[in-house]
């Protein structure tokens, strides 16, 4: 029998707790891989009360002898990758078996340095509120050709031509633009180069061993980092990431044919929150926001900045189903909501007088909606020990039917708690 891929995707603006749905589903997945995106996610997991934050590293990495791979349209962090290695290992925990694409892009220096001169360049209204880890820059660079592939670092002739390329067109934007000294070679090319011979067990190719393990029967979890609405084509453009985290982006940056995939599951938070700018039509300024943040932790997983939080956008959560082809949901930090007396959710956006089914993700249609709230009534019991639907207060079934009511798909994993077994599975 072949094998099939699982496709599991953020639903909302990221930190819906992928990392922690990955790891509690992870005993029945052979084959854990990262396909987007780079050290901007921050994926937690918490095992047995011990805390781990994956940013480069599939959520896979604590199960022994499991399969984890990083695809050619992740961008690579090699000091970030190694570093996260040689924590796991201190911890004991480099348990599974790594490999890293030849085909996918460095970040180099460089490209932190430009992420960081862009957004100190850009007035407040446009900054886009990046994480600084250099994402946006190598990404232009892949797609302008003048990126350093992994494989480069391996070969010292192909890294110190390509390095040659790529740094005399920085360094004309650096001196003629921001005023800047040029950047050296050398240093860079050493680095570099160490970078390689610390990465090359590592090196394979990825869409190759992944193709094996799905012909010969195993089940393959593509891990989308960020979230459908940081789309750099399907989300609030321009106020997005630089990647494909939606479910068609985990073929792409794997290398696999499309015929494998068998499910797609949207992971959404039981509210919402946003790190960076753009619109967020749901957002509330008020003590319930603040209420949210304080007791969800709602602080980013890299960066520590502050999230923005607010109610579920089932707007928007519709949205996410169509353009992933969702075929069940999972609800993560149902928990947060208790002790709220009335809880909102919104159902659809009001234009003017109009009222709007669709998610219009055009950044300036959606910074002029509002949203219209249905409220539901909120539970005050403690659901954290809930293992089976029938544990949790009436109210909180009531809530997560009216999800499913107005998504039209399953919610099939609802979370309690941030640990491994905190979780209510329904198939
Ligand atoms: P970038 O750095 O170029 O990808 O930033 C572009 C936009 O994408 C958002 N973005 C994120 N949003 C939520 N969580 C992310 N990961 C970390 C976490 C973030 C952190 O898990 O908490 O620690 O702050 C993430 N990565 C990118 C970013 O906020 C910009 O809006
Ligand atoms: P990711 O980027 O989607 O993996 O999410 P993050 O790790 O950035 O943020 C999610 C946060 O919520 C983490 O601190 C998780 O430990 C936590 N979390 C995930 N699921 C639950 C849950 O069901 N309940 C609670 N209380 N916390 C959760
Ligand atoms: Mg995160």
């Amino acid at each position: 029998m072949k094998g099939k891929i699982e496709a599991l995707i953020g639903a909302q603006w990221g930190d819906e707790g992928k990392g922690r749905v990955v790891d509690s589903i992870g005993s029945r997945v052979d084959v854990f891989a990262r396909y987007q995106g780079g050290a901007n996610a921050g994926h937690t997991v918490y095992v047995d009360g011990e805390k781990y934050v994956f940013r480069l590293l599939p959520s896979g990495m604590l199960y022994p002898g499991k399969t984890c791979v990083i695809g050619n349209g992740v961008v690579i962090d090699p000091e970030q990758l190694l570093k996260e290695l040689s924590e796991l290992r201190a911890r004991g925990k480099d348990r599974a078996c790594l490999r890293v694409s030849g085909a996918a892009h460095v970040v180099m220096p460089y490209h932190k340095l430009f992420d960081q001169l862009q957004e100190e360049s850009r007035d407040s209204e446009h900054k886009i509120g990046t994480t600084g880890r250099g994402i946006g820059p190598c990404y232009a660079d892949k797609y302008t050709r003048i990126g350093i592939r992994v494989e480069d670092l391996l070969d010292e002739h192909v890294l110190r031509e390509k390095l040659g390329v790529a740094l005399a067109e920085k360094n004309r934007i650096l001196t003629g633009v921001y005023g800047r000294e040029p950047l050296a070679l050398g240093p860079i090319y050493e680095q570099a180069f160490q970078w390689g011979k610390e990465l090359s067990p590592y090196v394979a190719d990825v869409s190759l061993e992944v193709f094996n393990a799905l012909e010969n029967g195993q089940t393959v979890l593509c891990e989308g980092a960020q979230g459908t609405l940081l789309d750099v084509d399907h989300g609030t453009y321009p106020m997005v990431t630089s990647s494909n985290p939606v479910s068609s982006g985990g073929c792409i940056g794997l290398g696999v044919g499309v015929k494998y995939v068998d499910r797609v599951i949207g992971v959404a938070k039981a509210y919402l929150t946003r790190v960076g700018s753009g619109p967020f039509p749901t957002e509330d300024f008020g003590p319930d926001g603040e209420e949210i943040r304080r007791k969800g932790g709602e602080f980013g997983a890299v960066t520590g900045r502050p999230r923005r939080c607010g109610w579920l956008d089932l707007v928007a959560l519709r949205y996410a189903a169509r353009v992933n082809g969702f075929t069940c949901l999972a609800l993560t930090k149902l928990d947060i909501l208790t002790g709220f007396k009335e809880l909102k959710v919104c159902n659809s956006y009001k234009v003017g007088d109009k009222i709007v089914a669709d998610f219009p993700s055009a950044i300036a249609k959606l910074a002029q909606v509002e949203p219209v709230y249905y409220s539901l009534p909120g539970w005050s019991e403690d659901i954290s020990a809930a293992r089976a639907f029938e544990d949790l207060p009436e109210n909180a079934r009531d809530y997560v039917r009216h999800i499913e009511q107005v998504i039209g798909i399953p919610v099939v994993l609802i979370g309690v708690g941030p640990d491994r077994e905190q979780l209510v599975l329904r198939g």
